[in-house]
């Protein structure tokens, strides 16, 4: 496709003149933690979408490459790290891209506690330094503000930022008490993104994401690790699952839907943060309950409470009120929490079922 009058491939050259929104097959995205769960979906999107999809990756040998390679093979890799700033700024030069979404960090919150130092600097310092590059890159300044084809940017904030919460649900006005060293830095990268977008003018905005799953999730995460548990139980590779806080409440919906999320909060006139979540609550021992129901199996015949699961500092309720998003974005969740746990169930089920030796591998998060 070329553009009229200019006769160049946007793909190849910037057009400046003949940018826009709605020409998606123009644009160029760089996504920092692709290789995780919210990354796979978004490079899956923007494929889909006509966009060139550029993935910031970290190490030498980062094994989770392959993984990305397999499932998603048109994705282009750059290597950087959030820690390491002078990479980020190479990144953002090489790939000239016009949206940047932040989605690395340590993401699992009992981990911020062992390495609290380490989680200020990838979830939150990372930011900062993401932010810096595009500055840097795009050569703005307090006295030179960025032109009208600015490099957009998404970060990933978190509803960890509400942590202790006086008010149920929460919307962008709820004031933040995180409760974790993980909230408290994504807290920081919630704040610098607003004031990049204040002080230089940047097309910055943050997504407040309340917990999103799915069959890619994590291991450590307490959905996939109670749908991989009663999956494993049920073939008879194990007889108990071990968990921490059952009465703890979360709004949980699918990693898929809040992608597009992301996507759409890009795609609007104006810089502005959202909160996303399907306005609904369940318990973790609901969560049990439902997917072990969907197992075959009675989740207190093998339930153990294990103290090693519990947190120093715990987050009770979480539920989001989407309304922003809903009137303004037109985003509304399309797979309901039953529909998301029973696809969790069946993949981890096909999964353990199909491998050649699962005694070896069941808890791999690199299963796809
Ligand atoms: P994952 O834990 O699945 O992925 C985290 C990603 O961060 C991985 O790709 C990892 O890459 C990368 N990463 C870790 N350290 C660095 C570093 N030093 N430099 C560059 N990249 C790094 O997270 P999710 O996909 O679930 O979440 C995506 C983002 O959204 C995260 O920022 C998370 O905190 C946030 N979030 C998630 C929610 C959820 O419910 N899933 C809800 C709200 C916010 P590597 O392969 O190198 O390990
Ligand atoms: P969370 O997700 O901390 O909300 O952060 P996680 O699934 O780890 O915990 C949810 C709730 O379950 C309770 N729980 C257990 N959790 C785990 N991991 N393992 C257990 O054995 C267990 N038993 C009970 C927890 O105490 C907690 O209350 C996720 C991450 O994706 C963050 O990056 C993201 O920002 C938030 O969601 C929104």
């Amino acid at each position: 496709m070329f553009h009229t009058g200019c006769g160049i491939r946007p793909r190849q050259v910037r057009c400046p003149t003949h940018f826009s929104q709605e020409d998606p097959l123009s644009r160029r995205a760089l996504i920092t933690g692709i290789t995780g769960q919210d990354g796979s979906y978004l490079a899956e999107q923007l494929l889909e979408r006509g966009y060139e999809v550029w993935g910031l990756v970290r190490g030498q040998a980062n094994p989770h490459v392959a993984r990305l390679r397999k499932h998603i093979g048109d994705v282009q890799i750059t290597t950087g790290d959030l820690l390491d700033q002078g990479s980020l700024i190479s990144a953002v030069e090489r790939v000239q891209p016009d949206e940047v979404y932040n989605l690395g960090a340590i993401s699992y919150v009992p981990m911020s506690w062992q390495q609290a130092e380490l989680t200020a600097e990838v979830t939150g310092m990372g930011v900062l330094r993401m932010l810096e590059a595009i500055r840097v890159v795009s050569g703005i300044s307090p006295s030179r503000t960025p032109g009208r084809e600015q490099i957009r940017f998404y970060q990933a904030s978190s509803s960890e930022m509400f942590g202790m919460v006086r008010e149920t649900p929460q919307n962008e006005r709820t004031p933040f008490h995180p409760r974790s060293p993980y909230g408290v830095a994504k807290t920081y990268g919630h704040y610098i993104t607003q004031n990049y977008r204040e002080s230089y003018g940047m097309f910055a905005v943050s997504g407040i994401l309340f917990n999103h799953e799915s069959p890619r999730r994590g291991a450590e995460f307490v959905t996939r690790k109670v749908t991989l548990g009663a999956a494993r139980i049920k073939l008879g590779l194990a007889t108990e699952l071990r968990l921490g806080n059952l009465e703890a409440r979360r709004d949980w919906g699918f990693a898929g839907d809040y992608a597009r999320a992301m996507q759409l909060m890009l795609e609007q006139e104006r810089p502005e943060d959202y909160v996303i979540g399907t306005g609904k609550i369940q318990s973790v021992r609901d969560l049990v309950d439902f997917a072990f129901t969907s197992a075959g199996l009675n989740w207190q015949d093998h339930v153990v409470l294990d103290d090693r699961y519990t947190r120093p500092a715990e987050v009770d309720l979480l539920c989001a009120d989407p309304k922003k998003a809903r009137e303004e974005l037109g985003w509304e969740p399309q797979v309901s929490f039953e529909q998301l746990v029973t696809m969790m169930v069946e993949s981890d089920l096909r999964l353990l079922g199909d491998s050649a030796r699962p005694e070896d591998e069941p808890f791999s998060p690199d299963h796809w």
